[in-house]
């Protein structure tokens, strides 16, 4: 991790403050619409669970040109709370709002919560709760559940288990929660959910660390969380938040970079920690935090058509890097598969009338769109082998790592959308029950990861010493350097 960047403002602000028990982190990049809800319900679930604690808010914010920062600043204060909830805590509750210095000129998610982190472990603060600034859904019961495992229950991360609708979450019902799962065998629902509860403990452990790359201050910063406290052996937990209602994005959209980051730091944290889930043969679930809460998530729109289209644009260029990425019958079967995928999309906007191109067209629904590609179907088995795939190469770098990721992002949009087909007559639940298939598959495939593994070890073993027995002058000489 960078060596301390916090800026003479903010170390002066932080003397003034001395000391926090608990703080809530409230990342920003233009969210004045929504962030003003966010921090009364922050401030609010601080002032009515903890009012013998020392409680501070902070929200990192890249400079937004929209007004984020004077949202927050003009966001009615803690005397306001207090009022309403007839709370008169021991502590006032302290509110700061700035902008995050860039991590190595990286700005984005991370480096806020870089920001974050600093201030967190200045103040020697018992539990972080960082929240997304979008969130709609938050209420001020979300401090307590995200806090209330650390600070009652011993628990190091609290990560957040709340109803998507069954077409948000892409990300993470295709990659981050089946691989985090099979690689170290917990089954985490929402490993880059944004909402997290950090213990002091954690927080330093983070700041130890030397892995801190552009996607970690970026989209990659949750994966890295999460991964972190596993592969650290602390104390994981789930907290029921009920519904995440928040600014969603439509996979085939606004989703690509974001999958670059979040799977470029999975990959590469996979690949710094064998040790940590070689032997993993199974999963367990981990304990969860508060009552049940039954929430129906609001729908989101995806254009099925235009991921279709995009998986079998991807082909055209870069199906010879998918050969070069994955084991041969994967890649033969997934530019079968592209092809098809391109003919349902095409032969399904005709009929729609939706004309050559697919779209972004709202007046047909994800569900009519989806309805006309039906037989489309991209397996389980098949996805889990590819990930795996990808585990294996970008530890070989058979290619950079941003070149493997963006190669993978079309063969996303092709998952995904199979995902979404066959969603599209399920409820809630049932569509939940096939994303747990879908991670079943991944934990049956394991032993291909793990064999593909060793055997490319052993290959690696074999050439160093096929190398250093050919020039032992050179090794000697490395060796001395
Ligand atoms: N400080 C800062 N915060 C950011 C930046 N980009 C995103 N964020 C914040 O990170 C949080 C999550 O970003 P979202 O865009 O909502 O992403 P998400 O909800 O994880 O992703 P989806 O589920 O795909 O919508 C929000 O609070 C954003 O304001 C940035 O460049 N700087
Ligand atoms: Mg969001």
């Amino acid at each position: 991790m960078p060596a301390s960047l916090l800026t003479p403002a903010i170390t002066a602000e932080l003397q003034r403050l001395g000391h926090a028990d608990i703080m809530v982190g409230i990342p920003s990049f233009k969210n004045a619409a929504t962030i003003g809800h966010v921090v009364r319900a922050a401030q609010a679930g601080l002032v009515q669970y903890f009012p013998d604690l020392r409680p501070l808010l902070v929200n990192a914010d890249a400079g937004s040109p929209d007004g984020t920062q004077r949202v927050v600043a003009e966001t009615e204060p803690p005397d306001y709370v207090e009022r309403i909830l007839l709370v008169r805590p021991t502590n006032r509750l302290e509110r700061l709002t700035l902008t995050y210095p860039e991590v190595n000129g990286i700005g984005g998610k991370g480096a806020a919560l870089h920001t974050i982190f600093e201030i967190a472990a200045a103040l020697e603060v018992r539990a972080l709760v960082v929240v997304d600034s979008d969130l709609r859904s938050i209420g001020p019961e979300w401090v307590e559940l995200l806090s209330g495992p650390i600070l009652k229950g011993g628990f190091d991360f609290v990560t957040p288990l709340y109803a998507r609708h069954k077409y948000d979450g892409t990300i993470t019902n295709t990659v981050t929660y089946p691989l985090t799962r099979a690689l170290y065998g917990r089954r985490i629902r929402q490993p880059i959910g944004g909402d997290f509860g950090v213990s002091g403990d954690l927080v330093r452990h983070y700041l130890a660390q030397d892995d801190w790359t552009p996607e970690v201050s970026r989209f990659g910063i949750d994966i890295w969380m999460t991964t972190h406290a596993l592969t650290g052996g602390f104390a994981v937990c789930e907290a029921r938040l009920g519904a995440k209602i928040h600014d969603p994005k439509d996979p085939s959209g606004d989703l690509g970079p974001m999958f670059r980051q979040v799977v470029g730091t999975i990959l590469a944290m996979a690949g710094r920690h064998p040790e940590a889930w070689l032997d993993v043969h199974a999963s367990h679930e981990i304990p969860a935090y508060g009552f049940e809460r039954w929430v129906e998530p609001t729908p989101l729109h995806v254009n099925t058509l235009r991921l279709l289209s995009e998986f079998d644009a991807g082909r055209l260029t870069l199906a010879p890097t998918w050969r070069a990425m994955l084991a041969p019958n994967h890649a033969t079967a997934a530019i079968e598969i592209s092809e098809v995928a391109g003919e349902l999309a095409e032969a399904a906007s005709r009929r729609l009338g939706l004309g050559g191109e697919a779209g972004p067209d709202h007046h047909v629904s994800t569900d009519e769109m989806s309805e006309a590609v039906a037989p489309y179907c991209f397996p389980d088995e098949l996805w889990a082998g590819i990930v795996y795939d990808l585990v294996v190469a970008a530890h070989e770098q058979v290619l950079p790592l941003e070149t493997l990721v963006a190669a993978l992002v079309p063969l996303y949009f092709g998952r995904v959308g199979s995902l979404i087909v066959e969603a599209r007559h399920l409820g809630q639940a049932d569509a939940e029950e096939r994303v747990e298939r879908q991670a079943r598959a991944f934990e049956l495939r394991k032993p291909y990861l793990v064999e593909r593994w060793n055997a490319a070890e052993q290959a690696r073993i074999a050439a160093d010493a096929t190398a250093s027995a050919a020039s032992p002058s050179v090794r000697a000489g490395e060796a001395a350097g």
